[in-house]
């Protein structure tokens, strides 16, 4: 699946806007074939966002079912005789399409896009209603998990995961157009050979004609540096600009598709970052040489919006990771949207891309230790149903990111189970999917505490060792010393696996403004003596190769828990992205040289 472009022969029109909305709990708009025309007590909703903190009180948040959408757009004239697609960015968590009340599309997966070829319901220079319904139940056939309950105050959303479950339409919706015969898909990958850069292609074109595939490499300042034709084939540039950490060089490969008589029938452009990948012993490499990450798990995640894509945190969110030294993230706990991704690899920031594969651990639940009262993998709970999903997942996300040189390493799942018979059985055929997958990125899961070195029987599976550990939080809470002890213990032990380790969450729940002069657990002052001690610990370790600090910003999570106020409070930033203390100490580990004049 392509994104949508204007190029010369294609178009496209964002449907973002204020579109009607109604929640629709009892589930009546399926019944009552609400697709078919205007929504009956439609109130305003800005598309994209969450709709759950747009509308006023609780019935967003503890909203549980379907919500209604729906909006006109006219078919542009030139339109006429063209293939016209139908898009949505995502969808949370599950949706059906409808196109003048005729049902056209059907996702389950609130992270990653879908498409329909309405072509045939469409007449240009009309108006079309464009209707969808989304639902936002979790159960454990899903990803994530979760479960609906019965209760005196109605349907309840029960989920394993420490963020709050909003939902809606996330990002953008597109109509787009293109020539009956058309390229269906575009996947390079890049090598380098010494100073040259060798870029393989390969296309996929859907139509009934003979078509010939052109494709030209342009560099930054749209120079042709090399050309090739062939549906797959290989481009070799000659001393190479590399795509690096801070230096996200792009050359532009515009692929044509010309038709017998010479007719450039369609024509994509598809940025290149060239680079390699690749896991040596205990090493991650970047172009051959180690690379140290540094930077956070984020959320997409900011007030009223929630989940919403927004383009001003975007580039303020980047902004930030320039300026405190980041050079990565990891899109916890589910795919990001496309722009994220597109911003990363044009500033140089590498990407952990992750499945929304979060909760599947019954010992746990958003970091706090205490049963839910099920077993993870069972009949009834994490199944082959639920695996399917996962697979699914995982076949969608690299399909949607396999061309971004930002992304330097997926991760199948966080915190799952790990440490049992019927986990291992469960990964393994993910991990061998994910690898059949993409030959090119290494593969890794995200590992809990729960799970520490010599219980775990997942990791082995992995590339890369990946850890969240929060000792001097969760536990050795306000004893730093014996955290150290600790945590320097397990980690030595995990580095005898010969693996590279990221850490990919340690962090401390902090009240901006709440000082102390002894470092107080919620206190400015001990996050960043929190994060002084994790920093020595990770310096003793030579294979940790990353640390990704817990999080990026103060997030919202559920309201049903009394270890939460107001949200997860670990962020550096505050979720409106004011520095706590840690984040000025951060810049001084990350970003030594940076004027500090204010
Ligand atoms: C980890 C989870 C993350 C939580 C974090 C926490 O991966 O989603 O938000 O703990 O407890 O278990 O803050």
């Amino acid at each position: 699946m392509l994104r949508p472009q204007d190029t010369a022969t294609r178009d496209s029109k964002r449907l973002d806007g204020v579109w009607d909305f109604r929640l629709d709990a009892a589930g009546d708009g399926r019944r009552e074939g609400w697709a078919a025309g205007p929504l009956p007590g439609a109130r305003p909703m800005p598309v994209p966002a969450s709709y759950n903190d747009v509308l006023v009180g609780s019935v967003g948040r503890d909203h549980v079912g379907d919500a209604w959408y729906t909006t006109t757009v006219r078919v542009p004239r030139g339109w006429a005789g063209r293939r016209v697609v139908l898009r949505f960015d995502a969808a949370t968590h599950a949706a059906v399409a409808y196109v003048d009340g005729a049902e056209v599309a059907r996702h389950t997966g609130g992270y990653t896009p879908f498409e329909a070829d309405v072509t045939d319901r469409v007449r240009p220079g009309q108006e079309l209603r464009v209707s969808v319904v989304v639902n936002n139940e979790l159960t454990f056939q899903t990803i994530p998990p979760g479960v609906v309950h019965d209760g005196p105050a109605g349907r309840r959303q029960q989920y394993f995961h420490d963020f709050f479950n909003y939902a809606g339409l996330h990002r953008s919706v597109w109509l787009t157009s293109t020539a009956a015969t058309h390229l269906e898909d575009v996947t390079v990958v890049t090598t380098l050979d010494g100073t040259d850069g060798v870029v393989a292609y390969t296309t996929v074109t859907a139509g009934d004609e003979e078509h010939g595939v052109h494709v030209t490499l342009r560099d930054a300042d749209g120079r042709a540096v090399a050309t090739a034709t062939g549906a797959a084939g290989t481009l070799v540039v000659p001393e190479v600009h590399r795509w690096g950490v801070g230096d996200g060089y792009l050359y532009d490969a515009h692929v044509e598709l010309v038709a017998p008589d010479g007719e450039v029938v369609d024509d994509y452009h598809q940025s290149v970052g060239v680079r390699t990948v690749e896991v040596r012993g205990t090493q991650l490499l970047l172009n051959g040489a180690p690379v140290h990450l540094t930077g956070f798990g984020k959320h997409e995640d900011s007030p009223v919006r929630g989940k919403g894509h927004d383009d001003a945190y975007l580039v303020h969110d980047f902004a930030l990771l320039d300026w405190i030294g980041a050079n990565s993230f990891r899109t916890s706990h589910y795919p990001y949207a496309d722009e994220v991704y597109d911003m990363a690899d044009r500033e140089g920031v590498l990407v952990i891309d992750e499945v929304a594969a979060v909760g599947q651990n019954m010992k746990l639940a958003g970091g706090i230790f205490g049963g839910q009262g099920y077993t993870t993998f069972s009949p009834e709970t994490v199944n082959e149903e639920s695996r399917e999903a996962h697979a699914q997942a995982i076949r969608e996300l690299f399909a949607r990111d396999k061309n971004h040189p930002s992304v330097i390493l997926w991760s199948i799942a966080n915190e799952p189970e790990s440490d049992t018979e019927e986990a291992r059985a469960y990964f393994e055929p993910l991990f061998a999917l994910a690898r059949e997958l993409d030959t090119t990125r290494p593969v890794g899961f995200v590992n809990v505490m729960l799970a520490p070195h010599g219980t775990c029987r997942v990791s082995e599976l992995a590339d890369v060792v990946m850890l969240n550990r929060y000792y001097g939080w969760y536990t050795h809470t306000g004893d730093l010393v014996g955290a150290e002890a600790a945590w320097l213990a397990e980690l030595t032990a995990w580095a005898t696996d010969g693996k590279p380790i990221i850490i990919t969450e340690y962090g401390a729940d902090t009240v901006t403004g709440l000082h102390s002069l002894t470092p107080q657990p919620w206190s400015e002052e001990y996050q960043v003596a929190y994060l002084e001690m994790n920093h020595r610990v990770f310096d003793a370790v030579d294979a940790v190769v990353g640390e990704q600090v817990w999080n990026f910003a103060d997030f919202a999570t559920s309201s049903t828990s009394v270890f939460r106020v107001d949200g997860n409070k670990k962020g550096v930033f505050t979720r409106d992205r004011r520095p706590k203390a840690a984040a000025h100490a951060l810049r001084r580990r990350w970003n030594p040289k940076a004027d500090r004049t204010p």
